[in-house]
């Protein structure tokens, strides 16, 4: 079987182009990876996801474990068998929504107990337990199992939280043993506290793992806080293996992200506010429900080339819209993708060719524009 490998082949500033290699494909980075919770991007056929230009897609332990179950997955092939996608599998361990979707839930040094969102049944989730999901799905890349508090948070908090992920990363290192062509990620811990941040990073790269996840951000406290700990964070990780910033985000988010040495993201953005009739372009949002595109003949962005905006105007997207056809999620889901991939396409070649402050700077004065 093919080994799982990162190359780093530019680098402009802190930003770096490179590649993962894995038995399922090669994932372009800096990558963003579209979120497929239940077994599918929802609103497209995974052929229309990978016609966006992705290479990679998120699953989750934590929907999948309750619904259809990992076993039941495992006794059908696998999961990329399952949902008919046959490239590269990233997938979350499952503390995460546990914390965000389940209230009545115990957390011990053992792990969490909770009540499934959907019919209230009790499960538990330990690092040993994520592992053998995360094996018995196939995924490609493995999350240890960690736990992410609110932000903001005292230090005290952070810090106990932080030991605790950092002991589970050695179990989740454990139990998820030696296997060939698949990869496990450490999660680097510690909210907005420097000295935390550098402590979780030391303790993940003495267990040792194939790629470093920064957790543990988005979570309520604004960019510019973001930014600030993305400064210095990712510099705590080792330089040779790919570095992926969680559940982040707007495309501002990904820009800055990116200059500051992340190569792998991802967000239900995109996907999730298609469906809400909000767009993204390079002129920023638009929110097709708005009245004034009812008459509007031009396409969502004359520039872009998804089938939304070749096919389609403004005002036929407005229409489904308010008339709530299937078909208004599938096209602006379409849309926000390609325009999310062709961002990621854009960052690539400009660190390749070391232009890339030309092209934020670009990317910030299109939007400054606002919408045609
Ligand atoms: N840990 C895990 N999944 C996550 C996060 C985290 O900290 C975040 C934080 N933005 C999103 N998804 N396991
Ligand atoms: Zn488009």
């Amino acid at each position: 079987m093919g080994k799982f490998g990162f190359t780093v082949q530019a680098t402009d500033g802190k930003a770096r182009k490179g590649v993962i290699s894995t038995p399922r494909g090669e994932i372009r980075t800096p990558a963003f990876m579209p979120v497929g919770t239940a077994a599918t991007v929802k609103a497209m056929m995974p052929e229309s996801v990978r016609a966006t230009g992705a290479d990679i897609l998120l699953g989750n332990t934590y929907h999948l474990m309750l619904r259809p179950t990992a076993e039941r997955i495992d006794r059908l092939g696998g999961l990329h068998k399952f949902m008919n996608w046959d490239r590269p599998i990233l997938t979350d361990s499952g503390g995460f929504q546990v914390m965000s979707l389940t209230d009545l839930r115990k957390l011990t040094e053992e792990g969490v107990t909770f009540r499934s969102h959907i019919d209230g049944s009790k499960h538990k989730l330990t690092p040993e337990r994520s592992m053998e999901i995360q094996r018995l799905l196939g995924s490609d890349i493995v999350m240890c199992f960690d736990e992410c508090p609110a932000l903001p948070a005292d230090e005290a908090t952070l810090a106990k939280s932080m030991r605790l992920s950092m002991r589970w990363a050695q179990r989740s290192r454990d139990a998820f043993g030696d296997r060939p062509g698949h990869a496990l990620f450490g999660i680097m811990q510690g909210g907005d506290n420097r000295a935390l941040r550098e402590e979780s990073a030391t303790a993940l790269k003495d267990i040792g793992f194939d790629g470093y996840a920064v957790g543990g951000l988005a979570v309520g406290e604004g960019q510019e806080i973001m930014f600030n700990v993305l400064d210095y964070a990712p510099g705590f990780l080792p330089e040779d293996k790919p570095r992926y910033l969680m559940g982040v985000g707007k495309p501002d988010d990904i820009v800055g992200a990116v200059e500051r040495g992340i190569d792998m993201m991802d967000c239900v953005l995109p996907s999730r506010s298609g469906r809400t009739g909000q767009a993204w372009t390079r002129r920023g949002q638009v929110n097709i429900k708005n009245a004034r595109h009812m008459d509007d003949p031009r396409p969502l962005d004359e520039a872009c080339t998804c089938p939304a905006c070749r096919n389609y105007s403004r005002a036929y997207l407005h229409h489904v819209m308010k008339s709530q056809e299937i078909i208004c999620s599938m096209l602006l889901t379409w849309h926000n993708l390609h325009y999310f991939q062709e961002l990621m396409q854009g960052l690539r070649d400009a660190i390749g060719a070391g232009r890339l402050s030309a092209f934020v700077a670009d990317f910030h004065a299109q939007r400054a524009m606002g919408d045609i």
